[in-house]
C-alpha cells in the first residue's frame, strides 16, 4: 500500500470531494422512504391534499439534490480513476524500462504485458467502483438500519437476524474467491504468451504448416482460461442469490409481522411500506458491498502483481559520481571474467576470459554458435554483469559506472536486428537525435544503405513497418549498422551484423568502416572467417573458453580451433 501513497497524495482531495457528493446522494436516498411514509400515514390518511402536495414537493427537491450529487460524483470518479490509471501505467512502464536484463528475465515478458494492461485496468476499475459505491453502500446500509429501527423498533428484530447472515456470506465470498482470481490472472498470462509467440513467429508457422498445432496450443491456453474463469465465477455465483434470498425472506417476515400488527390496529400502512423500502435499500447496498468485494478481490490480486514489478530492486548498482575518466579512450579489458545467466546460477557460459582491446583497435571475435560471443560483448554495456572477474572500460570497472553513461560511449548493432515503426530517417536518427541530414546520409553510405534507400520511392521518408517487416534481412542489418554509426561512438560493437549481407557488400562496409574506425575501438563478431581475417587481433572462443588470441597468421599457425574453422570454410570455398 505504501506504493500508492503517491497517488493518494495526488488525487486524495478530488477523491474526498467525490465522497462528499456520494454521501449527499446516500442521505437523499435514505430520506425518501420516511418522507413517503408521512405522505401515506398523514396526508392520505387524513385526506389533507395540501400536506400531500407540500411533502411531495419536498420529496422532489430531495430527489433533485440527489441527482445533482450523483452527476458530480460520476464526473469526479471518472476523472480520478482515468488519471490514476494512466499515471500508474506510465510509472509501471518507466519502472520496467529502468530494470536490468537480469531483472526482466525473472518475469515472463507476456506477463509484463498483462500487468501493464489488464492488471492496471482492474485496479482502475476498483478505484472507480470505490468512489461510486464503496462509501455509499455502507452508508445506505447503516443509515437504512438506523432509519428503519427508528421508524419501527419492533420490525427491526428481522434486521438483527438478516444482516449478520448476509455479512457472513460476504466474508466467505471474499475468502473463497481470492485464490480463484489469482488463477484466472495466471491463465490470462498464458493466453497472452501464446499469442505473442505466435504473432512473432507467424511466418515460420505458415512456412512449416504448423497452423493446426498453433491453434491447438492457443485453444489449450484459451480453454484453461475459460475453465478457470468459469470455476471462479461459479464459486462467486452462489453468493449473490444467497444474499438476495436471505433479504427477501426478511421482507416476507416484515410484511407478515407488520400485517399482523396492522390488523390489531397498532401499526400504520405507511410504516410497513417505508420499512420494506429500507429493507430493499439495505439489500441493494449489501449486494453492492459484495460486488465491491469481488472487485476488491480482483484488484488485490492485480495490485499484488503490479507491486511485484515495482518492488523489483534493480540488481545493477553503481557509484553515482564515477565517470569514465580512466586511462585510454575506448580501451576495454576483460580480467578473468566468468559468466552465467540466471543471476550466476545458470550453466557457465564464459570461463575465465582475459584479454584487452586497445583504443583504436579492431578486434574480431569468432567461434562456433553458442560459444558465448554475444554474451561476451553483452558484458561491456552492462546488459549483464560478470559473475566473476572484472570488465573495464577506459580502465574503470564497469560495475562502478552508471550503465547510462557507459552506453553513451558505445554503439551496438545487435545480432537480432530491431527496427521501429516510423520512417527510415527516424530509425537512423534513433542512434542520435540531433544528427544532421548530412551525418545521417554519411552513416547510411558507410553502411551501404544509402543506395537502396534512395531506390525506394520515398527515400529516407519511406515507412518502416512494425519490426521492419517491409525490408529484407540484409537491408535491415544495414539500417541498424547506419543507426549505430551515426552515433559516432568511441566503442563500436557489431554482433554478427553482416550475416545476411552478401560478401561484396560486406567488403564495402568493411572498407568504409576501416576509414571510419580510426581511433575507434571496434569489436566485430562474425561467423565467417573472411569477416574478421584482417582485424588487428582475433579472439577465438570455444564453449565459453578463450582458446586463441592473435592475428590471422599467428592463429593459423597455432590455434587448432581456428584452423578447423578456416578449413571448414575456406576449404569448402576452394573446392
Ligand atoms: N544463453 C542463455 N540465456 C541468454 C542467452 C544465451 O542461457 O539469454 C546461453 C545459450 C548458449 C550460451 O548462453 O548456451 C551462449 O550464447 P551466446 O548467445 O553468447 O552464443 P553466441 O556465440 O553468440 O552464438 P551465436 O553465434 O549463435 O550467436
Ligand atoms: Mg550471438
Amino acid at each position: 500500500m505504501r506504493l500508492y501513497t503517491k497517488y493518494i497524495k495526488k488525487y486524495g482531495v478530488v477523491f474526498c470531494v467525490s465522497l462528499f457528493f456520494l454521501t449527499l446522494e446516500a442521505v437523499c436516498d435514505l430520506l425518501q422512504p420516511t418522507i413517503m411514509s408521512r405522505i401515506v400515514d398523514v396526508g392520505v390518511a387524513q385526506r389533507d391534499l395540501n400536506y400531500v402536495l407540500s411533502t411531495g414537493g419536498l420529496m422532489l427537491g430531495v430527489t433533485a439534490i440527489g441527482a445533482v450529487a450523483a452527476t458530480m460524483r460520476n464526473l469526479l470518479s471518472t476523472y480520478v480513476s482515468q488519471n490514476f490509471g494512466a499515471q500508474l501505467r506510465s510509472d509501471l512502464f518507466k519502472k520496467v524500462q529502468s530494470l536490468s536484463f537480469e531483472n526482466i528475465d525473472r518475469f515472463d515478458r507476456a506477463s509484463l504485458v498483462t500487468r501493464l494492461t489488464n492488471d492496471v485496468n482492474q485496479v482502475q476499475v476498483f478505484v472507480n467502483g470505490m468512489m461510486r459505491i464503496f462509501v455509499k453502500a455502507p452508508l445506505t446500509c447503516i443509515g437504512g438500519l438506523i432509519m428503519a429501527t427508528q421508524l419501527n423498533p419492533r420490525l427491526a428484530v428481522v434486521l438483527a437476524v438478516v444482516v449478520p447472515i448476509v455479512g457472513l456470506f460476504i466474508y466467505l465470498n471474499m475468502k473463497i474467491g481470492f485464490p480463484f482470481f489469482m488463477k484466472v490472472q495466471q491463465s490470462l498470462d498464458r493466453v497472452n504468451g501464446v499469442m505473442r509467440e505466435y504473432l512473432s513467429g507467424v511466418r515460420v508457422v505458415k512456412a512449416f504448416n504448423r497452423f493446426d498445432f498453433e491453434v491447438d496450443k492457443f485453444s489449450h491456453a484459451n480453454e484453461e482460461l475459460q475453465t478457470k474463469s468459469i470455476s471462479a465465477t461459479r464459486v462467486m455465483s452462489i453468493f449473490s442469490p444467497a444474499i438476495m434470498l436471505t433479504v427477501n425472506l426478511g421482507i416476507v417476515a416484515v410484511l407478515w409481522m407488520g400485517g399482523l400488527a396492522a390488523e390489531q390496529g397498532d401499526m400504520q400502512v405507511g410504516h410497513i411500506i417505508a420499512f420494506t423500502n429500507y429493507m430493499t435499500q439495505i439489500l441493494f447496498s449489501l449486494m453492492m458491498i459484495s460486488m465491491v468485494f469481488n472487485m476488491f478481490v480482483r484488484a488485490k490480486a492485480s495490485a499484488g502483481r503490479i507491486g511485484e514489478v515495482f518492488a523489483e530492486e534493480n540488481r545493477m548498482t553503481w557509484k553515482e559520481q564515477e565517470s569514465l575518466r580512466g586511462d585510454g579512450k575506448g580501451r576495454i579489458d576483460f580480467e578473468h571474467v566468468s559468466f552465467s545467466y540466471e543471476g550466476g546460477h545458470g550453466e557457465s557460459v564464459l570461463k575465465d576470459i582475459t584479454f584487452s582491446c586497445l583504443p583504436g583497435e579492431t578486434v574480431g571475435i569468432i567461434g562456433s554458435t553458442g560459444s558465448g560471443k554475444s554474451s561476451l560483448v553483452g558484458l561491456i554495456p552492462r546488459f549483464y554483469d560478470a559473475t566473476k572477474g572484472t570488465v573495464r572500460v577506459d580502465g574503470v570497472d564497469v560495475r562502478e559506472v552508471d550503465p547510462k553513461l557507459l552506453r553513451e560511449k558505445m554503439a551496438i548493432v545487435p545480432q537480432k536486428t530491431v527496427l521501429f515503426t516510423g520512417t527510415v530517417k527516424e530509425n537512423i536518427r534513433w542512434g542520435k537525435d540531433e544528427a544532421t541530414d548530412e551525418e545521417m546520409e554519411l552513416a547510411a553510405r558507410m553502411a551501404q544503405a544509402h543506395d537502396f534507400i534512395e531506390r525506394t520511392p520515398d527515400g529516407y521518408q519511406a515507412r518502416v513497418g512494425q519490426g521492419g517487416i517491409n525490408f529484407s534481412g540484409g537491408q535491415k542489418q544495414r539500417l541498424s549498422i547506419a543507426r549505430a554509426l551515426v552515433r559516432k561512438p568511441e566503442i563500436l560493437i557489431l554482433d554478427d551484423s553482416t550475416s545476411a549481407v552478401d560478401v561484396a557488400t560486406e567488403t564495402k562496409i568493411k572498407e568504409a568502416l576501416r576509414e571510419y574506425a580510426q581511433g575507434l575501438t571496434c569489436l566485430l563478431i562474425a561467423q565467417r572467417i573472411t569477416s574478421v581475417m584482417d582485424a588487428d587481433k582475433i579472439v577465438v572462443l570455444d564453449q565459453g573458453e578463450l582458446v586463441g588470441i592473435g592475428t590471422h597468421e599467428s592463429l593459423l599457425k597455432d590455434c587448432r580451433v581456428y584452423q578447423e574453422i578456416f578449413q571448414s570454410q575456406i576449404g569448402k570455398e576452394v573446392q
